[in-house]
């Protein structure tokens, strides 16, 4: 079996991602059922529990209150909410709900306790729970670890450069700061990024360099195919072609065998032969549910009858990692600090995020 090797570089990295495509696949296949078993798949349901009205600037976002578009706030589901849509997912073949909130970073209060609420509630049905909940810190993540959260999803999007030309209003060290704050505890890390932002190959290898680094890896690594979604400064970027999905993600599998490698936004452009390439290529993790967090995502009919086709099977919950045990407000060790973390504001300028951003203010 391949050793996990954490000393990329990203010119070896560059090589694996240009071989001929045969070549490519052949070797991404094989590691990749060195380590996983191929005919399974992992699915995952995406919740928005707190949609809209986020301050970052983050350019291919629809959340981002500064952008004009079509996104409806909502203030956070209850508990109740949230329960009855796990349970909806689990009865679709789900074992994973990832909770999404359009926030900055988290804050000690009301709300956060009601997502631990919301964690504790999930972890009871059995099912994985994901939170991406923006930067938290060390006390917030022993505190969501506390009541039972399976996987912290934080992505570092693209390469060091490239994250400084879409996004002012934060640095990269803050993110992977919150990923060492997430390491501190037993849950698992989930980091992944976007391609078809306008960035090059050298970005998409650099992000493969920063994610594959990480000691260890990431357990789980989405790869976003970017949205274009109209009134965000990325709104005119053009589809990516599914060759260079195909490349990303068997690149991502030989890079990082044991990690599990998420086919997720963008699938709606992908036929199913593109998305088989990719199962192929060593993608074993999907979003289902007819949304994501605000644009679409294929109908879980849909998926059912692909997976049918390929003869893949949903992957249980806790198959590679124990389930968690959710420990109740009361008994909890870990308090509400309060902190006031520095997270970095670089606010350098961006003239497509500053266009966007005068945009809105005229339509408004
Ligand atoms: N606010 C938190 C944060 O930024 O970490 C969590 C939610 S945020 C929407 C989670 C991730 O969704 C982003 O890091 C980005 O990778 C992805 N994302 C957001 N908008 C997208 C788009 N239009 N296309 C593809 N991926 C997108
Ligand atoms: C991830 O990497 N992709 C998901 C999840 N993690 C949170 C989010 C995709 C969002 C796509 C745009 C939207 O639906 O708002
Ligand atoms: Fe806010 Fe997250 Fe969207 Fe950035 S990606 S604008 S932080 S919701």
């Amino acid at each position: 079996m391949s050793e996990t090797k954490h000393n990329w570089t990203k010119d070896e990295i560059l090589e694996i991602y240009n071989t001929p495509l045969m070549e490519l696949l052949y070797q991404a296949a094989s590691i990749h059922r060195e380590h996983h078993d191929p005919n399974t798949v992992q699915v995952s349901t995406l919740l928005s529990i707190k949609t809209g009205g986020c301050p970052e600037d983050c350019g291919y976002c629809p959340q981002a209150a500064r952008y004009h578009t079509n996104v409806e706030g909502n203030d956070l589901m209850t508990v109740q909410q949230v329960k009855a849509q796990a349970l909806r997912a689990k009865s679709s073949g789900s074992s994973r709900v990832c909770m999404g909130a359009a926030w900055r970073n988290v804050k000690d209060g009301a709300e956060f306790d009601q997502v631990l609420e919301m964690v504790r509630t999930i972890n009871k049905l059995e099912m994985e729970v994901c939170c991406t909940l923006g930067m938290i810190t060390e006390n917030q993540a022993h505190r969501l670890a506390e009541a039972g959260l399976y996987a912290y999803n934080h992505n570092l999007d693209s390469s060091e450069e490239y994250y400084k030309k879409v996004i002012s209003t934060r640095g990269y060290q803050d993110r992977l700061d919150t990923i060492g704050n997430v390491r501190k505890t037993n849950v698992t890390v989930c980091s992944g990024g976007i391609i078809g932002m306008g960035e090059n190959i050298e970005d998409r290898a650099g992000m493969l360099v920063a994610l594959s680094t990480l000691n260890p890896q990431p357990e789980s690594v989405p790869i976003n195919a970017l949205v274009a979604v109209e009134g965000t400064p990325l709104e005119e970027q053009k589809p990516i072609s599914i060759w260079e999905m195909i490349r990303m993600v068997a690149t991502a599998r030989i890079v990082m065998p044991e990690t599990q490698v998420r086919l997720s936004a963008g699938r709606t452009e992908m036929s199913r032969e593109g998305q088989a390439m990719c199962f192929f290529a060593g993608a074993n993790s999907i979003f289902a549910g007819d949304k994501l967090l605000t644009t679409p995502n294929p109908d879980v009919s849909e998926d059912m009858e692909l997976f049918k086709m390929l003869g893949l099977n949903p992957q249980k919950p806790f198959i590679k990692k124990m389930q968690p045990e959710s420990v109740e407000a009361s008994a909890s060790q870990y308090q509400a600090l309060g902190e006031k973390p520095k997270w970095t504001r670089p606010e350098h300028k961006i003239e497509r995020n500053e266009e966007a951003k005068q945009k809105g203010k005229v339509l408004k």
